[in-house]
């Protein structure tokens, strides 16, 4: 059968906004490589257009050329309403094609999805490999009733067939490494902070997170850790450098140190086996020791992202986080020291936060130094979004809207300027430094960096500008969607 899977096409623009797009980028779908590998191997035809990467009209042209049976569509909370959008104009064109959509934002809303999209005909949630598979080898039969697992798809009379809830994959070894060759690889730049050498590209190398930080969903796809072998994330990396020549890897494990132990053996790994590229990961401050950051670093280790969220520690016991000030000072200093570039996320707008802790977390935030910093406003997904209304104003009940740096919640101990203000003076005193800019400096040489000190350039200007006419028009509730 000919599948075709999509990412909606959605700019950095809309994705983020104008200031946060100069610094942003994309890389591979890991999701749709997964699961079109698993279709290629079952002997399918498939084929993935990556909506980062490519216009509508490509993707409408790329439809037609190939003539897929069953298109899958992915989205994440922010393209949903480009999900909409899409499956309206494919069914337009094309009504025999049988649209299936899964990801995370179908995964929180389930069966309740199909009512939300008139021209699709099913929809997943959860892991997608099996069911996507099992769905597609029962799909060309019109009359099917039986219900098949982690999906929901409208019947021939115009109910619905829900399937039950399909269990975690445990044995993540089984699935096939994600075939690079269904996307043009190397052409992708992720973002300003995600790469150092090019070509850059995306691995997972395990499922899920332990922690339970409030406004985020790593449970979606399974509740707890599950872990690929090391052996097997090495053969991955090994299929990236030898057929791609990749040079600098991106690990978008929700933690990547939880497991310290295994982090040992990957980093053994590649040292022994002299395996010729730089890595970056996310992190937590209670995950690391100086002697782990130590053997990353002399793997290739060049940069760590830790989730700090603030520098007040009644803030961080909001969020459960589960981490201390002190730590996340400590875990820093600790793997600057160990020659590993340091970004570091901060939110504001915690339910309780008040204008003076937001100021306090800057001016911390300006101590840890980290190389790179972002800051977001909080946004309340799935269940957090109920919790929420106790502690703040909503400003938009429609997640859809989200984009990624939009203001959507405002707890009851800050005001909405105050918020905003927040977010302009964090990005401006943080990056208007000489600190900074001497340390962009220092880097110029390098044609990457080079090219990066203009993005962020640009990004500064874009920042100005968009400051100025927020004051001009006395809105400082910065961040559309
Ligand atoms: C890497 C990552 C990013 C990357 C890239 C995201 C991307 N373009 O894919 C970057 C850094 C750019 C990013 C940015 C953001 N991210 Co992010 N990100 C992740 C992360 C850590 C991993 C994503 C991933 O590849 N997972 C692994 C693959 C295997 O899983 P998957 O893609 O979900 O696919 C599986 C299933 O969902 C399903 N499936 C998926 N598609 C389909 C389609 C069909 C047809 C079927 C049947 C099944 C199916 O099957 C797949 C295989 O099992 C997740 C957390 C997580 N663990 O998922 C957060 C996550 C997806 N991000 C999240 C958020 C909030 C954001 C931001 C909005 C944050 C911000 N404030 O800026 C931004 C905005 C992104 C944007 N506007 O596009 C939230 C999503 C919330 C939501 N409801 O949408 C998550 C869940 C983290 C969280 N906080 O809880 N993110
Ligand atoms: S540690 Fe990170 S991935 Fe895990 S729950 Fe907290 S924010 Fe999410």
């Amino acid at each position: 059968m000919k599948i075709a899977l999509i990412l909606p096409p959605i700019t950095l623009e809309e994705r983020y906004n104008k200031v946060v797009a100069h610094m942003a980028g994309s890389l591979p779908p890991l999701g749709l490589l997964s699961i079109g590998t698993m279709l290629k191997q079952a002997g399918h035809d498939v084929m993935v257009y990556d909506g980062s990467i490519m216009s509508f009209d490509a993707i409408m042209a790329e439809i037609g050329h190939f003539a897929p049976q069953v298109i899958g569509i992915t989205a994440m909370t922010v393209m949903w309403p480009k999900v909409k959008f899409l499956s309206a104009k494919i069914k337009e064109r094309w009504p025999k094609i049988n649209i299936i959509v899964g990801g995370v934002h179908a995964t929180m809303i389930k069966e309740n999805a199909l009512s939300e999209l008139p021209n699709v005909d099913a929809v997943a949630w959860g892991e997608g490999e099996y069911s996507m598979l099992d769905y597609v080898e029962k799909t060309h039969d019109p009359r099917r009733t039986q219900p098949i697992d982690g999906i929901a798809f409208r019947l021939m009379d115009g109910s619905v067939a829900k399937g039950r809830d399909r269990e975690p994959i445990t044995d993540l070894d089984a699935l096939p490494i994600p075939d690079r060759t269904m996307v043009p690889v190397t052409k992708y730049v992720s973002a300003f902070e995600q790469y150092k050498r090019l070509p850059v590209t995306n691995i997972i190398t395990a499922r899920g997170c332990p922690f339970k930080c409030i406004f985020c969903l790593p449970s979606l796809l399974g509740k707890g850790v599950r872990y690929r072998s090391t052996e097997k994330v090495i053969e991955e990396i090994e299929y990236l450098l030898t057929n791609f020549g990749i040079r600098d890897v991106a690990f978008w494990d929700d933690t990547f140190t939880v497991n310290k132990k295994r982090v040992f053996e990957i980093c053994e790994c590649i040292i022994e086996k002299r395996l010729d590229f730089i890595w970056s990961a996310q992190a937590r401050a209670d995950c690391v020791t100086p002697a782990m950051l130590e053997m990353m670093a002399r793997s290739g280790c060049w940069k760590l992202f830790f989730g700090v969220e603030s520098l007040v520690q009644k803030n961080l016991n909001t969020l459960r986080k589960g981490e201390g000030v002190k730590q996340i000072f400590e875990a820093v200093k600790w793997t600057k020291k160990a020659g590993i570039e340091v970004e570091a996320s901060f939110i504001f707008g915690i339910p309780g936060e008040t204008f003076r802790e937001g100021l306090e977390t800057i001016r911390l935030a300006k101590i840890l130094d980290p190389d790179y910093a972002k800051f977001f406003f909080l946004t309340p997904y799935g269940d957090f979004l109920k919790e929420a209304k106790i502690y703040g104003t909503i400003i938009d009940e429609d997640q859809t809207r989200y984009g990624g740096s939009a203001m959507r919640f405002i707890p009851f101990s800050m005001s909405r300027e105050e918020l905003g203000e927040l977010y302009y003076r964090a990005y401006r005193q943080f990056y208007l430094r000489p600190k900074m800019a001497w340390r962009r400096m220092k880097k110029i040489c390098d044609p990457i960096e080079f090219e990066k000190s203009i993005n962020g350039l640009r990004a500064i200007a874009a920042f100005v500008i968009e400051e100025l006419k927020s004051r001009t028009f006395k809105k400082r509730g910065y961040g559309k969607a």
